[in-house]
């Protein structure tokens, strides 16, 4: 069988965790394979909200096998916590959560490097989430890192202490004021390891492919967004990743002729947390009505995410990269009651009108050109299939379709399991 991915288009925040969790009935495994604890994934069901930032979105079903692909970077520290919030609400995570050993470990030094390298970048920070996300992925690609597997190895913490040494010492060089108690952060993370130590670690790549000749079913459940991409997104305010279709198959050793359907999420309008560009950000009170009423705060970090209309010059430019073959919209019910609708549909680039993404995306090379649609008052969030849904809803979708040229098959119409209606 096939290796479906399901991929977030924007910025992140689309609402990958939900729809996870909506399809993991119909797949026997689910597996991140890049990001780490960056990520917030938020799912509802039975009156109860979980976030998830490292253990995939599948892990609240009975029978489905949740993997932590090679691409992906833990934190023993914060996988403990994520550990102890299923075990309150008696989830057997043990037979069901595997991890790969070749998935790289954050220390407590990546997180305090991460903190020092945005201080000493004052206004031009990243904005990152402070979880040593870029820090650990350099170590991986220079060749320094701690994989998971060596966790099960002799003398894997003189490697520790002699890159933890480095780190402090780079932190010196930054030369900005971040205060740690190390002895007290390396207490944590090592009563972490023998937490994690008791979970199955695994070839997963291996794993994989040997679950694929027993015709399981598998989709790859990405982080962040596509426009967060290391080498596509919007740099250098990018996570330190390949978000987009592609990280599947390095994140979980697949092959690119394994890969099945490319399920590409966005949001109604959008949105983006942290720095950098974003064309179609709003300061006015639409842009606040659609931070109040889609509750829109950062599911890790509790930051405010900035808003604006839906930009489809980003969106069909991560359709493209990402070989998205269906799409699903999520949060339509949080433009009920706009009066008109706007949509993003080319850009004034330098005195031109143009339909792509240029290399410079910043605000003063940037203005959108907008397509007014009109809106609908109705609330939505009661509504389960398409017959109910306003005709102005159904235009606005339609619209999407005909200019992305690629079917919407789902759309949400609030952050429950149930408010999912399929076309
Ligand atoms: P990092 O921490 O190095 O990956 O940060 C680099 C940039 O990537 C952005 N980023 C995110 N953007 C949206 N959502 C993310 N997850 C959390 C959420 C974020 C939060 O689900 O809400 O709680 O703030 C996520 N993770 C990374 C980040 O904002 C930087 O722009
Ligand atoms: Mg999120």
């Amino acid at each position: 069988m096939a290796v479906d991915l399901l991929l977030g288009l924007q910025w992140g925040d689309e609402g990958k965790g939900k729809i996870v969790d909506v399809f993991t009935s119909n797949y026997d495994i689910i597996a991140r394979f890049q990001g780490g604890p960056n990520a917030g994934h938020t799912l509802e069901f039975d009156g109860q909200k979980h976030v998830l930032h490292t253990i995939p979105s599948g892990i609240f079903h009975d029978s489905t096998i949740n993997l932590v692909g090679n691409g992906v970077v833990i934190d023993p520290v914060i996988f403990k916590k994520e550990l102890q919030n299923l075990s309150k609400h008696n989830i057997d995570y043990k037979s069901k959560l595997l991890i790969s050993r070749k998935a790289h470990v954050i220390l407590p030094t990546h997180r305090l490097l991460d903190a020092a390298s945005e201080a000493s970048k004052g206004k031009a920070k990243i904005g990152s989430t402070l979880k040593g996300i870029g820090p650990t992925y350099m170590d991986k690609t220079g060749r320094n890192g701690i994989r998971i597997g060596d966790l099960e190895l002799d003398g894997w913490e003189e490697k520790y202490r002699s890159l933890a040494n480095k780190h402090e010492k780079m932190i010196e060089f930054y030369n900005v004021d971040v205060q740690y108690n190390l002895a007290e952060l390396e207490k944590e993370f090592f009563d972490a390891v023998k937490t994690l130590k008791e979970l199955t670690f695994i070839d997963s790549e291996e794993y994989l492919q040997n679950a694929q000749a027993d015709n399981k079913t598998i989709l790859a459940e990405g982080a962040q967004g596509s426009l967060l991409d290391i080498d596509f997104g919007t740099y250098p305010f990018v996570t330190s990743s390949n978000t987009t279709a592609a990280g599947a198959c390095t994140g979980l050793g697949v092959a690119p002729k394994q890969i099945g359907e490319a399920f590409g999420i966005f949001k109604a309008y959008t949105t983006r947390v942290g720095s950098g560009p974003f064309p179609t950000e709003l300061f006015d009170e639409d842009g606040k009505t659609m931070a109040r009423v889609g509750n829109e705060f950062g599911a890790t970090t509790g930051r405010p995410r900035r808003c604006g209309w839906l930009d489809l010059v980003a969106l069909k430019y991560a359709v493209q990269v990402n070989g998205i073959t269906q799409l699903i919209m999520m949060k339509g019910d949080v433009l009920s009651g706009f009066d008109t609708l706007k949509v993003c549909t080319a850009y004034n680039y330098r005195g031109e009108e143009i339909k792509h993404l240029p290399y410079n995306i910043e605000a003063e090379n940037v203005t959108p050109v907008y397509t007014e649609m009109k809106g609908w008052a109705a609330d939505l969030t009661g509504m389960t299939k398409t017959e109910e849904l306003p005709d102005e809803f159904n235009e606005y979708v339609k619209f999407l379709e005909k200019e992305l040229e690629v079917p919407i098959s789902v759309v949400s119409v609030g952050p429950d399991r149930k408010q999912t209606i399929t076309r």
